[in-house]
């Protein structure tokens, strides 16, 4: 891939600098200085979901493609070519037990010798699993039976555990837990257990460890969910202590919420823990970040730009995807997720935040909007490209990948063999 990657580049290099010095004038003009700004967007890093590296599903059905990980051990080698096409995927987020990996160990020395690191572990409490001694089909953190709740703990301590071993340093927990009725589930009560068995779970945080909370107002619970909203996680975090904070995944508000407001909300609050991108038309679609709504992507991005540059953020949040690819090839679609990404974070790079300041303070809306569409209407195309190239990344990485056969040829290399897991399994 690395070799793919320089012919193609070579390949590219003429009129890709014809593209950049172009944008390059532009944006001196605009008193902006490119090669700054790509050191910006190079420094943009994201982590990508285990879950999302095979093809998804609805409860209608799943169609999965050929050549696709059988295991996690696999899903580290697709990780790793996200990254060298991008230079921008440096990590991997696991879902355990989905992709529980055994040997913790042996998982990290894999991915390590393939360039990849691990992000924020994920529980699940919300499907049964064979063999467990209860349910959670009537909850997990918030069931009325302490023998759930306790198995639910347990579990979610092993995740941290598993965590520890990855060099992993965070848990983001999300609880399905909710109500189909009213009266079915005691509103308040719930709440309050749910923040016990967070307690606990906090109480046994590693060193260095942060916890987030992640709301979504509903699916599976369609009446009452406990964690619904951006306000609930905030009490939870807020109760727990300074190592919790707020997970926003983009698709987990009710239609037409102004999710950059949510965003600022949480900055100002100063429990934005972290992110799970991806877009949505109706509900929790996980459909591909800035397929159907860019500007709201920027949008958000804006905040965070506005906030890292007034010094309220003193480091970005964690940047991880949470995505279901049930028509496209997982790696496509994760490469074009990091390049939208890359591209909404570069706008935001590029809003003229004095001139911003100056027209809200003088109440000129129309100039005030318009400096925000100055900068999302740029194509900062050739910029998130050049930013690539110098992390070893290719130029237009979805050409690289569908030219380099790696599809195919894994469908032969995953369908032939029968699966050999890494030696000391
Ligand atoms: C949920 C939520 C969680 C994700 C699960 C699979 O809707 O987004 O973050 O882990 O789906
Ligand atoms: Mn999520
Ligand atoms: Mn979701």
């Amino acid at each position: 891939m690395i070799d793919a990657i320089e012919l193609a580049n070579a390949a590219r290099a003429a009129a890709h600098g014809r593209d950049l010095a172009v944008l390059g004038e532009q944006l001196q003009r605009r008193g902006m200085d490119v090669d700054v700004l790509i050191e910006q967007v190079r420094a943009f890093e994201v982590a990508v979901p285990s879950w999302a590296l095979g093809t998804g599903g609805t409860r209608f059905g799943r169609f999965p493609g050929t050549g696709e990980p059988r295991d996690v051990f696999e899903k580290m080698e697709d990780a790793a070519v996200i990254h060298r096409l991008t230079g921008a995927a440096p990590r991997v987020s696991l879902h355990i037990p989905w992709d529980e990996p055994g040997d913790a160990r042996t998982l990290r020395d894999h991915a390590s010798a393939l360039g990849i690191a691990f992000d924020a572990v994920n529980s699940n409490t919300f499907q049964d699993q064979p063999g467990q001694a209860h349910s959670y089909k009537f909850g997990s953190f918030s069931h009325t039976d302490a023998a759930v709740r306790r198995q639910a703990i347990e579990h979610t301590l092993h995740v941290i555990e598993v965590g520890q071993r990855l060099r992993s340093d965070a848990i983001t927990i999300w609880l399905a837990d909710g109500s189909n009725y009213p009266g079915q589930m005691h509103l308040r009560k719930s709440f309050d257990r749910v923040l016990d068995c967070l307690q606990q779970v906090y109480a046994a945080l590693p060193q260095g460890w942060r916890l987030f909370t992640e709301h979504k107002p509903y699916e599976p619970a369609f009446y009452a969910t406990v964690v619904q909203d951006w306000g609930s996680s905030y009490l939870l975090a807020q109760a727990l202590g300074s190592r919790a904070s707020c997970l926003v995944d983009l698709g987990h508000h009710l239609p037409n919420t102004c999710i950059e407001l949510v965003v600022a909300r949480l900055i100002g609050a100063g429990k934005l823990g972290g992110f799970h991108f991806n877009d949505s038309k109706y509900g929790d679609d996980d459909l591909t970040a800035g397929s159907i709504d860019p500007y709201r992507l920027f949008l958000v991005f804006n905040e965070l730009a506005d906030a890292l540059a007034d010094g309220t953020l003193d480091s970005p949040p964690a940047y991880m995807i949470d995505q279901s690819h049930n028509l496209k090839d997982p790696i496509e679609a994760l490469l074009q997720t990091v390049d939208q990404l890359q591209r909404a974070h570069a706008k935001s790079l590029l809003v003229d935040r004095a001139a911003l300041t100056a027209h809200q303070e003088a109440n000129d809306v129309l100039l005030a909007e318009s400096v925000l569409q100055a900068a999302f209407s740029t194509d900062v195309g050739p910029l998130v490209a050049e930013a690539r190239r110098r992390q070893a990344g290719a130029i237009d990485p979805l050409a690289v990948f569908r030219a380099s056969g790696y599809r195919g040829q894994k469908r032969e290399e995953r369908a032939a063999a029968a699966y050999a897991p890494p030696q000391s399994l």
